[in-house]
């Protein structure tokens, strides 16, 4: 997601801009080697692929002056990816999450901390799809929805011009005043599609078509708008179904990142999405069993695929 966006904003670039006003900021890998060398290339939903130059660097240093930095590493990996960053980072700076779960601007915030200073965390959610079919190389698998907020709720200018620089850039996105609301819808979204496709091994559709696994998220969005309700976002099931139902529709032909993440060995976001609506439920005393069975599974096949 993250390399669907830098290819997005790089390509939204006035001819003959500096090609570094936007960056590609990740950890060593082929992937990034082949988008220093070769650029993105990316297939649109049509088919049609296109070759997109994008400056990538593991250079802390070159992220200096950042006015935005949007944050689309897995969950468990928030602390560490951007710690390099935070001596960097003016506190004018905005660093917007549009990550997956619970939890991700609380981990920003302690990890950009420095000399008592930080820039600003934002946060938002997007339901936007892409899959990386090998290194530097792109299909856009989802045409979803981005929206960004603040933690106090109110929309400023500057929020609002993040919101256009991205939907001008083809990624269309709303600033919102109830950015918490959105982030739980967003987070019950995932909870039932993510853990459902990738124990079933089957693409987004699935839990739309298939009814066994229609009943599965319907057990699992009642528990999550429960707990939402609890802690004083109300939720009710059947706007979450109806949620599920849009994003498995756009995204239909998508493998959700848990299922990949688990056919990949790598580690999933079980614990930022599921564990994070159980540790929730705990606080308020909602009992969910189906959120906890999830993550138990979860783990378990983690563990078989020695997940890393
Ligand atoms: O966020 C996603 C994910 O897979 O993590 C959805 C929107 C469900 C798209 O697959």
């Amino acid at each position: 997601m993250g390399t669907l966006m830098a290819a997005r904003l790089s390509s939204a670039m006035p001819a003959g801009a500096d090609p570094s006003q936007v960056i590609l900021f990740g950890r060593p890998s082929e992937h990034l080697a082949t988008i220093q060398r070769e650029g993105v290339t990316l297939t649109e939903r049509d088919g049609s692929a296109s070759v997109i130059p994008v400056h990538a660097t593991s250079e802390a240093a070159e992220v200096e002056g950042s006015d935005l930095v949007i944050v689309l590493v897995k969950a468990w990996a928030t602390g560490a990816s951007v710690k390099p960053l935070k001596s960097y980072l003016a506190r004018d700076a905005v660093v917007l999450t549009l990550q997956n779960g619970l939890g991700n601007a609380a981990q920003l915030r302690s990890a950009l901390l420095h000399d008592g200073v930080r820039p600003h965390v934002w946060l938002g959610v997007t339901t936007q799809a892409a899959l990386r079919t090998a290194p530097g190389r792109l299909t856009h698998t989802g045409e979803g929805i981005t929206v960004i907020g603040r933690r106090s709720n109110e929309v400023n200018s500057r929020l609002q011009e993040i919101a256009t620089t991205l939907t001008n850039a083809n990624i269309p996105t709303s600033a919102v005043d109830d950015i918490h609301r959105w982030v739980w819808r967003k987070l019950a979204v995932n909870a039932a599609i993510n853990p459902v496709t990738a124990l079933a091994g089957v693409q987004n559709r699935a839990v739309r078509e298939n009814a066994d696994l229609k009943d599965a998220c319907q057990l699992l969005a009642s528990e999550t708008a429960a707990v939402a309700t609890a802690r004083g976002l109300p939720l009710d099931a059947q706007q979450v179904m109806d949620a599920i139902d849009d994003v498995a529709e756009a995204t239909g032909d998508n493998r959700s990142s848990m299922l990949v993440d688990l056919e990949s060995g790598m580690r999933t976001e079980i614990d930022a999405i599921n564990g994070a609506i159980v540790k929730e439920a705990q606080r308020h005393g909602v009992p969910v069993p189906a959120n906890r069975l999830m993550v138990s599974l979860i783990h378990a096949l983690e563990g078989r695929g020695q997940a890393r």
